[in-house]
């Protein structure tokens, strides 16, 4: 995205003065899906599409929003207690409520913004709007000060209390935390996380967006998590010496132990957590060894969990995956949160071009429209750019 093309918008729409611009990315997740409400790990990297704000003090104490891409405007009171009705204007309204809760004293702006994080692939454009916004707020009113977990968690807050989304953490970490060529392996219980240069010899990484609509706020998402806790609170009911918060703490024999307490669809979704985990982990040991045929592995694994155990993929999706198999392909998943969006395939360089061909000319005659295709460049998370 060109800074020109943010610019041009912020000084026709509003008084032709010119701000501050900030960037933050959208995510890819190379494994551990659903497992950061869970305290579990996550492999999550930013990737080059994302969000471009300009953003300037008004001496108001109104923020006058812009969104280019939706040619839509939205003007509110810093301390408005109800905020918007835009879902686009409600991720400003709710960085700024929760830099407030922080101690900051936000002061009325100008912003406009565009992004190229295609919406509703898993890709994680709403993080990318979060921790833009949330960059520039730091930068413009709290002498960035704000510590950067603060602004993940600033960002969370914002889906689960503005939004409707329970999501956990990875998405806004990734955007805020992520360095060029670099995955990030997260303990999302500790925080802990470590960075693994991602430069797999010979593969190449990329994404095939299904173009299912994928909408997390309202959708099951927030019922798995539910599933989840219930497991994790009959457990820790069983085990009252144990300190036990989330699936995280759980082993298959406390699984086991509560069968009879919660429902079997919860087990079921339980059962994918746990596996899940423990791929994760598998994916770094093999990453370590450069062994690119089990990462493969343990990723097809995941989709057969996301698919069948944790019911958040769809028709396409799953004809996506069979269509990477087919190729050869040594890795492909669902990515993200599910309920659509896109495939991750992790495919060597000389199958590249027969599995794209393939995969466009199958899903289109099956569903009339090619898949989109995204190859995935590792890149820089939130900052400011002029
Ligand atoms: C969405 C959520 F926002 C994340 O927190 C995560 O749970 C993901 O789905 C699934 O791994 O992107």
């Amino acid at each position: 995205m060109e800074i020109e093309f943010v610019r041009s918008r912020f000084i026709k729409h509003f008084d032709g003065q010119t701000g501050n611009i900030y960037f933050s990315p959208g995510r890819i997740n190379l494994i551990g899906e659903h497992t950061d409400y869970n305290g579990g790990f996550v492999f999550p990297g930013a990737v080059t599409q994302g969000v471009m704000a300009e953003v300037r003090p008004n001496g108001t104490n109104k923020v006058m929003a812009y969104s280019i891409d939706l040619k839509d405007r939205v003007e509110f009171a810093v301390d408005d207690p109800d905020g918007p009705k835009a879902t686009w204007a409600r991720f400003i309204y709710g960085m700024v409520q929760e830099f407030r809760l922080l101690g900051v004293d936000v002061k009325g702006f100008n912003i406009a913004f565009a992004g190229d994080v295609p919406l509703g692939a898993g890709m994680s454009s709403s993080a990318a709007m979060e921790s833009c916004f949330g960059c520039a707020l730091n930068d413009l009113f709290a002498d960035n000060k704000i510590s950067k977990w603060d602004i993940v968690l600033a960002g969370q807050a914002t889906e689960h209390k503005y939004i409707g989304c329970n999501c956990g953490i990875m998405d806004q970490f990734a955007s805020v935390f992520g360095e060029e060529g670099k995955l990030m392996r997260l303990d999302c219980n500790s925080r802990e996380f470590e960075y693994f240069p991602f430069k797999p010899e010979g593969y190449k990484l990329v994404l095939l967006n299904s173009c299912v609509k994928h909408e997390l706020a309202g959708s099951p998402y927030n019922d798995r998590r539910n599933s989840c806790e219930r497991v994790a609170k009959a457990v820790a009911a069983k085990n009252p010496s144990r300190n036990i918060e989330t699936l995280r703490d759980c082993t298959w024999q406390d699984l086991d132990d509560v069968k009879s307490e919660v429902s079997a669809e919860d087990i079921q979704r339980a059962t994918f957590v746990l596996g899940e985990k423990d791929r994760v982990l598998g994916v770094c040991e093999a990453l370590v060894a450069g062994d690119y045929e089990k990462v493969g592995e343990l990723m097809y694994a995941t989709h057969q969990g996301l698919s069948k155990d944790y019911e958040v993929s769809c028709e396409e999706l799953d004809y996506l995956n069979d269509i990477a198999k087919e190729c050869g392909v040594t890795g492909s998943r669902i990515m993200g949160g599910g309920f659509g969006g896109c495939t991750i395939n992790l495919v060597k360089d000389e199958l590249y071009d027969n599995f794209i061909a393939t995969a466009k000319q199958k899903f289109n005659a099956k569903y009339g429209h090619e898949p989109k295709v995204y190859d995935v460049v590792i890149g820089r998370g939130s900052h400011k750019i002029a």
